[in-house]
């Protein structure tokens, strides 16, 4: 169990707790061990759902705050982008920007169709872009969109990729310069991922996105176990605030029905720098720092800031070594010459 899903389990908790205490000295330390308890579960930062960014069953008065285009067919018990028939696209968006900076979204989606193995596509995509409801032939959105995306890509494009197995998961992050190439099932440009089976499965199906800090990490949960895997974890990923969460899917000559059962957003209580706090998240161009690989980036969660000038101390620090340095050069000079001298003196 990660801590997200940790995290929400444990304000149910919490919340139990709270309803079922009175106010008498015990109880109240009851609290503070609950309180205590529910610190230790989320590493000291609490969550919450963010309803305008979420799409819940059975989806109703959710008119206002999804758009939903294409295919798109909305039942008491799922959202469904594509059915199982060629040539599809569908797709649902969040009429509401978001504008938090620290975020998780827990996707509950299913993949099924009857076409047997290998034959069927093309899969679904998550989105955190600047623009919404623009089509295209990026699994039913546009080629050159700004932001983030997630590709649950079922169908194997490039048939000279054949060291990974598919369905592939991977993310993109784009300023809208270049764009996702459909046929090389966006490998010049993915940040990374992973292969998952999500296809036909009789269990509940979850993916998650995390942003934090300028570090971005996708896990899934697609084995029925209840607990997450890592999928992709990078950072130095820049995103702003104020694009619009979505999700896509198209179908081609082959099928399937890509559904979406939820989205859940939920905030990140992280604290920021006042100097993070100072900026205007909005303008934030997006980008990612591939300075370093994401596996040396494990220690610098705050890799979104990383290339900030050098702060007094670390000067300190250089001048010091400097002066050491000149120092033990020149006591070694002075002892290279004093031997050289008295050398010297000898053959007089
Ligand atoms: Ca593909």
């Amino acid at each position: 169990m990660d801590a997200g899903r940790s995290a929400i389990r444990g304000v149910g908790l919490f919340g139990a707790a709270v309803s079922s205490m009175d106010l008498r000295c015990l109880a109240l330390l009851s609290l503070l061990h609950c309180v205590a308890v529910f610190g230790d579960i989320t590493d000291g930062n609490a969550e919450h759902l963010k309803r305008e960014h979420s799409l819940m069953k059975p989806y109703q008065g959710v008119g206002s705050q999804w758009d939903f285009s294409g295919s798109t067919l909305v039942t008491s018990q799922y959202v469904r982008l594509t059915p199982d028939e060629r040539s599809k696209q569908g797709s649902i968006w969040n009429t509401v920007p978001c504008f938090l900076k620290d975020w998780e979204m827990h996707v509950q989606f299913r993949v099924h169709g009857l076409g047997k193995k290998n034959l069927h596509g093309d899969g679904i995509a998550i989105w955190y872009t600047k623009e919404r409801l623009q089509l295209g032939s990026v699994f039913g959105n546009q080629e050159h969109f700004v932001g983030l995306a997630i590709f649950l890509d079922t169908f194997r494009n490039d048939l000279h990729g054949m060291d990974r197995s598919f369905p592939y998961i991977s993310a993109m992050v784009s300023n809208g310069s270049v764009p996702y190439d459909h046929g090389k099932d966006g490998r010049s440009t993915e940040l990374g991922g992973c292969t998952a089976e999500i296809r036909n499965k009789d269990h509940d199906t979850y993916l998650a996105i995390r942003y934090s800090k300028g570090r971005l990490t996708i896990m899934v949960d697609v084995d029925d176990r209840n607990e997450w895997k890592e999928c992709l974890d990078i950072a130095g990923v820049r995103l702003p605030t104020g694009y619009f969460f979505g999700a896509s899917a198209a179908t081609g000559d082959l099928s399937d029905n890509h559904d979406i059962i939820s989205m859940k957003m939920y905030q990140l209580m992280v604290e920021h720098t006042p100097e993070e706090d100072s900026l205007d998240w909005s303008k934030i161009e997006p980008s990612v720092s591939l300075l370093k690989s994401p596996k040396d980036n494990i220690d610098d969660p705050t890799g979104n800031f990383r290339s900030t000038p050098l702060t007094g101390w670390k000067v300190f620090l250089l001048l010091l070594c400097a002066l050491l340095g000149i120092v033990v050069c020149a006591v070694v000079g002075a002892v290279v010459f004093q031997r050289q001298q008295e050398r010297n003196k000898r053959f007089y």
